[in-house]
């Protein structure tokens, strides 16, 4: 049989208002996948639309925790990294990476930083430069819009996009290091949204859309890239991968928007598990 995945996943533990690791845990568990987590802060609430949040760094754990890994001798087919607790845990996911990482690790890197044209809350150009520092050590690099224009020192533009300049900016995301970019929130209509594509081996770009959920929802890219992550570990191409992750994005934001619930609260995702087992099933060796 099969040897178990396994997957590290680096984010913050937001207690409450689903993202991060609240997010990662289940998606990758549930597509079959060992999560191992290193949470880079612990928060009661993230920092999206919440005051009064408490924030534990974790940064002192770090390094620590992968060195015991290590000496048990764990390996792991995925490292995934999502929001750092502060910039200069960059450095420290660069040495976690040069420890666990073998050859066949997949090292994925969401740059979460920003969203809407403006950095998170108590974030700053710190942020992205410590982003950027480990961009070259990522296989993949999934990216907003708001985190593209970032990471390129462009200006950030509104959506509606055109094909020329999402695909002008999947190619010049590539010239930070990562050989596969998969940009979120690629939208060329008002009333669709969906994520984008680009191998920069083979030069092949793919597309994947839906129609847009009405309102704005936090920690839509923490549950896009969590399982976008799961299906590409499990061994599904890339064009299936970003097309199951937005139809995750897409089930979860349509719930949340029925049941009206606080959209600071995060996305209601818990239902949508059992068709995203099924996507990730019936994609397998195809
Ligand atoms: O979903 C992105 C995210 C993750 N973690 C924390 C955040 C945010 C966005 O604001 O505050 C703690």
């Amino acid at each position: 049989m099969e040897k178990l995945k396994r997957v590290l996943a680096i984010h913050d533990l937001s207690g409450f208002g689903k993202c991060s690791l609240t997010v990662a845990l289940p998606v990758i568990s549930v597509a079959g996948i060992e999560c191992t987590c290193m949470p880079t802060a612990v928060l009661s609430t993230h920092t999206g639309g919440f005051t009064g949040y408490t924030f534990r760094d974790l940064s002192e754990d770090m390094y620590p925790m992968a060195k015991h890994w290590d000496s048990l001798g764990l390996d792991f087919d995925a490292i995934y990294v999502g929001y750092l607790g502060s910039s200069s845990q960059a450095k420290l996911v660069e040495d976690i990476i040069k420890l666990l990482k073998d050859e066949k690790t997949l090292v994925i890197i969401d740059p979460v930083m920003a969203d809407n044209g403006e950095y998170y809350k108590g974030l700053n150009q710190d942020m992205c430069k410590g982003f950027l520092g480990i961009c070259e050590f990522a296989d993949i690099i999934t990216p907003n819009f708001t985190e593209a224009t970032l990471l390129l020192g462009e200006k950030y533009i509104e959506p509606p996009y055109t094909y020329d300049y999402v695909e002008g900016l999947l190619k010049r995301l590539s010239g930070l290091g990562p050989s596969k970019v998969v940009l979120t929130g690629v939208s060329f209509t008002d009333g669709e949204v969906g994520a984008a594509s680009y191998d920069k081996e083979t030069n092949e770009i793919h597309y994947a859309s839906t129609t847009r959920t009405p309102g704005s929802y936090h920690g839509t890219g923490d549950l896009f890239t969590s399982a976008f992550s799961s299906a590409m570990i499990r061994g599904i191409t890339i064009d299936k991968s970003i097309k199951i992750a937005v139809d995750i994005v897409k089930s979860s934001t349509d719930l949340t928007y029925k049941r009206g619930t606080p959209t600071n609260y995060g996305v209601d995702f818990e239902s949508t598990l059992p068709q995203f087992i099924m996507d990730i099933q019936n994609n397998l060796n195809k």
